[in-house]
């Protein structure tokens, strides 16, 4: 077989209690573990495990485990203060920026340590990204919005690296409850990816300037191919998606309309209609969805966005919900997941 002949699997995760990660180990190989939990520390080898724990749970009850499942021998290490594991094919960084006043020179050296990882371990295919931004609608030192402080880093690290916005990885950027800016990125060493947009939305690379000196730089989805023959689909990796048409945020101060919009923003997202344009066709509804996080800025909202979901995502989807700040302050919620 070819390189590109050759059947790799794809990766999964599953979310289960912070407890039981030790037992998914004992089970299999793991890339990493990513706790939603309490507090915030930077990222670490943990009885051979990568472990990053972000502060997205406000007590000990709601805190949950994303591992991330493989089929290799995983191999751990660190560089430039970012710390990763990979088994051949997939490789998964997690990095952490301290609290600092003006965040963009640090998120460009995180970010650029990261890339550089990518390109020396030669996995250049970079799917999906997710960012944990502390007191994001804040200003900085500076009077610029800690979001917007954050995307200029970004941007100018993707820029030293020559990523042109089609090749920019699905990503999440949403608030946390403390520790400054906490990223983890999944990449692929042969897999096939196509940067997905929806045609409802602009592309958040070209958003006007009224959002900030630089924009977001993401895909709002990352299609992933399957190699195996037998496979009919490829997994879609689907932003953060927010009550956003065109590039303004419609339904200011109405949660529910904002749900439905983020709902049906995906949904047409992974529909075949937006998909043709990309030469997939999978048949896809919101009924695929699973892995789905749902962060909701104000607390007292989630009954009634759970509600919503539920009627919207399939009774199997594993669905969490995060009650945290969402990266414009006119928005109330924001919706990831995955079509595996
Ligand atoms: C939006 O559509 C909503 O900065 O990485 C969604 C997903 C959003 C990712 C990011 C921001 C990001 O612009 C916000």
């Amino acid at each position: 077989m070819t390189q590109a002949q050759q059947a790799v699997s794809l990766p999964g995760s599953i979310f289960t209690g912070l407890t039981e990660v030790s037992d998914i180990a004992a089970d299999g190989n793991v890339l990493g573990v990513v706790n939603y939990t309490t507090e915030c520390t930077g990222p670490r080898v943990e009885n051979g495990l990568l472990t990053l724990d972000l502060h997205m749970a406000a007590d000990a009850g709601e805190a949950f485990a994303e591992v991330w499942t493989t089929t290799g021998p995983v191999e751990t290490g660190e560089h430039h203060g970012v710390v990763y594991a990979h088994d051949g094919e997939y490789l998964l960084i997690a990095g952490r920026i301290a609290p600092t006043g003006r965040y963009t020179d640090d998120t460009r050296s995180a970010y650029v340590a990261a890339l550089d990882l990518m390109d020396t371990l030669g996995y250049k295919n970079c799917f999906r990204m997710w960012n944990f931004i502390n007191h994001i609608n804040a200003d900085n030192c500076e009077g610029l919005e800690i979001y917007r402080d954050f995307c200029k880093g970004r941007a100018e690290a993707f820029e030293l690296f020559h990523f042109g916005d089609q090749e920019v990885p699905s990503a999440t950027g949403i608030g946390s409850l403390g520790g400054g800016i906490a990223f983890y990125f999944l990449a692929s060493r042969s897999a096939a990816l196509t940067s997905v947009e929806n045609s409802k939305q602009m592309a958040a690379y070209h958003y006007p300037r009224q959002y900030g000196p630089r924009p977001p730089k993401f895909a709002r989805a990352t299609y992933l191919a399957s190699t195996h023959t037998d496979r009919r689909s490829g997994q879609i990796y689907v932003a953060g998606t927010a009550s956003i048409r065109g590039h303004e945020t419609l339904h200011a101060g109405d949660i529910a309309a904002q749900v439905k919009l983020s709902l049906d923003n995906i949904e047409h997202l992974i529909s075949d209609e937006n998909l043709a344009d990309y030469e997939i066709a999978q048949g896809n509804s919101l009924l695929d969805l699973d892995n789905i996080k749902v962060y909701v800025r104000h607390r007292s909202d989630i009954p009634l966005v759970r509600r919503m979901c539920e009627e919207r995502f399939s009774p199997n989807a594993r669905v969490q919900y995060l009650n945290v700040d969402v990266c414009r302050s006119d928005l109330l919620v924001e919706i990831e997941g995955v079509v595996a």
